[in-house]
C-alpha cells in the first residue's frame, strides 16, 4: 500500500520537516523508522535510550533505538515487567507518529468560520499573549470558572489541572467520565477501593463487555494469555464475537445491557447453592442477608430470558466459578459497555466477586499497591471570592467525581448557559470531538464559545474547531514527571520521561506553555520550578528511584501483593466489603443493584455499540502511516440475517442514523455480531482536513452515538444508542 501521502512522502519533503532531523539523510533508517528516508550505510553509533509508549495509556517503558538524532526503532524495554517485555502494533508506530508530516509546527488563530480551516500563524509570543488576554478578559466578564479545562490521559496532565486552580476555574475535567468512572465508583462503593486483578494466576475468569485480546491492557492482556497456557478458562460474554471472544473456552453473545441480569443470577446460584466461600463472607462482607433475599427473584430462569444466555449454561457458569475460586473472578472491566445504571450494573460485578472470596488473594483481585511517590511540588490555591458555589456539572450526577467531572453534564450546561455561563474551553491532549458521543452536540457546545484553545500534536477535530492552537511535543521529545503504574503481580511501579530526540519544529511541552501563561496572567509564582525539581519532589521519599530510572527505566518499590487486608479494615462505611450499601439507601439509591429490563430497539432497529481493535487508540492513532495501512477505514457491522431482512448487500453504502446524528458507511455482513446489534471502530470520519491519512477515509461513530449517560456518576453511557440502517448515503 503505497497510496498512504506519508508513505510516498518524498525525500525532500521529509528534510523540510526539521532540521534535527536532517542529520538523519546520512544514517541507515528502520523498517519503522522516518518514512521516505533512503536506507544508507550506517556512518554513526546507534544509541539506546529508555522512554514511555504514549500510544495509548498503558505507558509501556521503552528502548529507542537513536542514530544521529533521529529515532530508528522503538523496542520494548525487557525489565518493564508491567507490558511483560511487550510493545504492541501501535507502540511500534510510534516513530512515525513522531515523524508524522502532519504534526502542528507552530501556533495558529483561526481565520474564517469555526471549523472552515482558515489559519493564521503566530509566533509563540503573539500566541500567549492572545490567550492570556482572552482568559482574563472571559474571567473579568464571566467569573474564572467561565473557563472550563480538559486534559487527557497525559503525565503532564497535572499541569493543566494546576493551572485551572491556581487560575481559578474549578471548572476541570479529566476525560474518565468518558471511560471507565462508573466502574471505579462501582467498586469504590464497595470495596472501599478499585481493585487489581491477578489475572496472571487465576484459573476462572468471566469476561463481561470487555476485550482484552484487543482492547489491550498491560499486564492483564498478556497474563491472561499465560493463564490460559497454564489452564484458566476463559468465559466471554459480549454482544460481539470479540478477538477475546474467539479465544475463549465459552462465548455468549449476550443481549445488550442485561450484564446485571446475568450477575444477579450468578448471585442466585451461589447464594442459594451455598456454593460462596462463607468465612470470607462473614468475616469481610457486610448485607449477605439482604442481598440473599434481594437476589431470589433473580433466578437463572428468569435471567436467561433476559439475557439469551440458558438457564443451565448460568448455572454451571455459577458453579464452575466457584469450584475454581478463589482463583477465579468476574473481570472487573475497564470502560466496558456503559449504560445509564453503569454504576449498578459494574456494582453487581463487584458483588459476585465479593461472594468468591477472591480478595487479596492470588488470582483473585487484589489490592492497589503504593510506590512511594509523592505529589511533586505543592502549591496552595489561591482563593477567588467572586467565584459561583459550585461546579458547573455539580448536581445532576449525584455520585459524580469532582476531581474528574463529567464532560457530558459539563457540555450540557455550557450550551445552556447554566448554572452559568462558561464561555472558554482550555483542551488538552484529549479529543471530545472526536470521542463524546454526539458530535453534533459538541460543536453546538463550541459554537456558544468565545475562545477555545486546543494544545494538540495534529489538527485534531478538536484543533480543527477550536479558535487557537498550540503545537504540543510529541512523547518521544518530551521530558516528564515521574509516574506511578500498578500491576498486580508484575508489581506497582514508576515510569518517567526523558526526551530521545531534540523537539522538532516550534513544539512545546503543556509544561511550558502554563508556565508562560501563568507568567502573562500575573501566576508565575505557581509554576516557578522545572521537571527536574518536580520529580524530585515526587521522588523524596524514594531518593533510590532516580537512579534506578536512570539505569533500568524503571523504578520498583516492592510491597505484598496478597494478605495485605489481614488485620486491615475496608475503607468503606461498614468497614466491610458492602455487598449491600447503606449509604446508598440513606441518599434514596438502590443499595443493591436493582435490574430494569433495557428498552426494546423495536422492529428494524438496532443497538449501535462501540468496541475497540488492537490497532486503532479511539480517536487519535489512524493519522498514523503504519496503522492506517494495517486498519484503513472502518464500516458497519451486520449479521447476515438482519441484513437480509432489510434487504441490504455487503460492501454497499448504507446510512447509519440515531436521534444524534446519521453517517454514511460501508456495510460489513459478518456473523461477528448479533442480529440485533450494529458496530463500527472509532476513529474515522474527521472533520478536519489537517490529517491527510484519514480523508474521506470512513465515518464518524460520535456522530451517530447518543450521549446518553451513567445516572450515578455522570459517566457518558454510548452504548444506549439505537440506530436505523437504510440503504444509500454513498
Ligand atoms: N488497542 C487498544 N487498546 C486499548 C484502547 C484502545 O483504544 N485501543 N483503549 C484503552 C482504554 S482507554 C480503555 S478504557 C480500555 C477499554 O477496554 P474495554 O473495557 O475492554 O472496552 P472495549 O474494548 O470498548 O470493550 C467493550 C466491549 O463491550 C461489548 N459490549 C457492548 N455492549 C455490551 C453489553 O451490553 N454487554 C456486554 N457484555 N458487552 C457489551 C462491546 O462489543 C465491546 O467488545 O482499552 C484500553 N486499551
Ligand atoms: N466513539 C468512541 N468514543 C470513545 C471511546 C471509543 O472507543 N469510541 N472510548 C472512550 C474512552 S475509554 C476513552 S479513555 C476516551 C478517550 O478519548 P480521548 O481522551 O479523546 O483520547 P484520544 O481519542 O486518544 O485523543 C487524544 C488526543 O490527544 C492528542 N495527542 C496524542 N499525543 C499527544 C501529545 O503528546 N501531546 C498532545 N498535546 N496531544 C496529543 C491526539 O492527537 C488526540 O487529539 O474516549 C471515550 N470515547
Ligand atoms: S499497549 Fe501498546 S500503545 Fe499502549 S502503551 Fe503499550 S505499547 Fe504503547
Ligand atoms: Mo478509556
Amino acid at each position: 500500500m503505497t497510496n498512504h501521502r506519508t508513505s510516498a512522502l518524498s525525500r525532500r519533503g521529509f528534510l523540510k520537516l526539521s532540521g534535527a532531523a536532517a542529520a538523519a539523510a546520512a544514517g541507515g533508517v528502520g523498517l519503522f523508522g522516518p518514512p521516505g528516508v533512503r536506507a544508507a550505510q550506517p556512518t554513526s553509533r546507534l544509541v539506546s535510550k529508555y522512554s514511555v509508549c504514549d500510544m495509548c495509556f498503558n505507558k509501556c517503558s521503552l528502548i529507542a533505538r537513536v542514530r544521529d538524532g533521529v529515532v530508528e526503532k522503538l523496542d520494548p524495554n525487557p525489565k518493564f515487567l508491567k507490558s511483560r517485555g511487550m510493545l504492541c502494533a501501535r507502540g511500534n508506530a510510534g516513530v512515525r507518529q513522531l515523524y508524522d508530516p502532519d504534526r502542528l509546527k507552530h501556533p495558529l488563530l483561526r481565520k474564517g468560520a469555526r471549523g472552515e480551516g482558515r489559519w493564521q500563524r503566530l509566533s509563540w509570543d503573539q500566541a500567549l499573549d492572545h490567550a492570556a488576554e482572552k482568559l482574563q478578559a472571559i474571567a473579568e466578564r464571566y467569573t474564572r470558572c467561565g473557563v472550563l479545562f480538559m486534559a487527557g490521559s497525559d503525565m503532564q496532565s497535572t499541569f493543566l489541572h494546576r493551572f485551572a486552580k491556581v487560575f481559578g476555574s474549578y471548572n476541570a475535567l479529566s476525560h474518565e467520565s468518558m471511560c471507565l468512572i462508573a466502574g471505579t465508583r462501582a467498586f469504590l462503593d464497595t470495596y472501599g477501593e478499585v481493585p487489581i486483578p491477578d489475572m496472571l494466576y487465576t484459573k476462572y475468569v468471566i469476561m463481561v463487555g470487555a476485550n482484552r485480546f484487543e482492547s489491550l491492557v498491560t499486564p492483564d492482556s498478556i497474563d491472561l494469555m499465560t493463564a490460559m497456557k497454564n489452564g484458566c478458562q476463559l468465559v466471554v460474554l459480549d454482544p460481539r464475537y470479540t478477538r477475546t471472544a474467539a479465544l475463549a473456552h465459552q462465548y455468549y453473545a449476550i443481549r445488550p445491557h442485561t450484564d446485571m441480569a446475568f450477575m444477579l443470577a450468578v448471585a442466585h446460584v451461589l447464594i442459594n447453592e451455598e456454593l460462596y466461600d462463607k468465612q470470607f463472607v462473614a468475616e469481610r462482607c457486610y448485607g449477605l442477608e439482604q442481598l440473599a433475599a434481594h437476589v431470589q427473584r433473580y433466578s437463572p430462569e428468569w435471567a436467561a430470558k433476559e439475557t439469551d444466555i440458558p438457564a443451565e449454561d448460568i448455572r454451571r457458569l455459577a458453579r464452575e466459578l466457584a469450584a475454581a475460586a478463589p482463583q477465579a473472578m468476574v473481570y472487573p472491566g475497564r470502560r466496558s459497555s456503559n449504560y445509564h445504571d453503569s454504576t449498578q450494573i459494574r456494582r453487581s460485578f463487584a458483588i459476585v466477586n465479593a461472594l468468591l472470596g477472591n480478595w487479596d488473594r492470588p488470582g483473585g483481585l487484589t489490592a492497589a499497591r503504593m510506590v512511594g511517590l509523592k505529589g511533586g511540588v505543592p502549591f496552595e490555591e489561591p482563593f477567588y471570592e467572586d467565584n459561583p458555589d459550585d461546579r458547573i456539572d455539580h448536581g445532576p450526577a449525584k455520585l459524580m467525581f469532582e476531581e474528574e467531572g463529567s464532560f457530558k453534564i459539563a457540555r450540557d450546561a455550557v450550551i445552556a448557559g447554566k448554572p452559568y455561563p462558561v464561555k472558554g474551553f482550555v483542551v488538552y491532549k484529549t479529543n471530545p470531538m472526536g470521542t463524546g458521543a454526539n458530535r453534533q452536540k459538541t460543536i453546538e457546545m463550541f459554537n456558544t464559545l468565545d475562545f477555545v484553545l486546543d494544545i494538540d500534536i495534529t489538527m485534531s477535530d478538536t484543533a480543527w474547531m477550536s479558535d487557537l492552537v498550540l503545537p504540543s511535543q510529541c512523547y518521544l521529545e518530551r521530558q516528564d514527571p515521574c509516574s506511578a503504574q500498578q500491576g498486580s503481580s508484575a508489581c506497582a511501579c514508576v515510569v518517567m520521561r526523558d526526551p530521545v530526540v531534540e523537539p522538532m519544529f516550534q513544539a512545546k511541552p503543556v509544561f511550558w506553555i502554563m508556565q508562560q501563561l501563568a507568567r502573562r496572567l500575573k501566576l508565575g509564582q505557581y509554576f516557578d520550578f522545572t521537571i527536574d525539581d518536580y520529580r524530585k519532589a515526587q521522588t523524596a521519599e524514594v531518593p533510590e528511584a532516580m537512579t534506578a530510572l536512570r539505569r533500568d527505566g524503571v523504578y520498583y518499590n516492592p510491597s505484598k501483593l496478597y494478605g495485605v487486608y489481614e488485620g486491615r479494615i475496608f475503607k468503606t462505611r461498614s468497614k466491610k466489603i458492602e455487598l449491600f450499601n447503606e449509604t446508598y439507601q440513606k441518599m434514596g439509591l438502590d443499595p443493591l443493584p436493582v435490574y430494569h429490563p433495557p428498552a426494546d430497539p423495536g422492529q428494524g432497529r438496532f443497538r449501535l455499540v462501540v468496541g475497540r481493535n488492537a490497532l486503532i487508540t479511539q480517536s487519535s492513532s489512524q493519522n498514523n502511516s503504519l496503522l492506517v495501512q494495517l486498519q484503513p477505514d472502518n464500516d458497519l457491522w451486520m449479521h447476515p440475517a438482519a441484513a437480509a431482512e432489510l434487504g441490504l448487500h455487503d460492501g454497499s453504502y448504507v446510512m447509519v442514523q440515531s436521534p444524534a446524528g446519521r453517517q454514511a458507511i460501508r456495510l460489513r455482513i459478518t456473523r461477528r455480531t448479533r442480529p440485533d446489534t450494529v458496530y463500527m471502530h472509532t476513529g474515522f470520519g474527521v472533520l478536519s482536513r489537517g490529517l491527510s491519512n484519514l480523508q474521506g477515509k470512513g465515518a464518524s461513530i460520535a456522530a451517530v452515538l447518543t450521549d446518553g449517560m451513567d445516572q450515578l456518576t455522570g459517566n457518558m453511557a454510548m452504548h444506549e444508542t439505537i440506530v436505523t440502517v437504510t440503504k444509500g448515503g454513498a
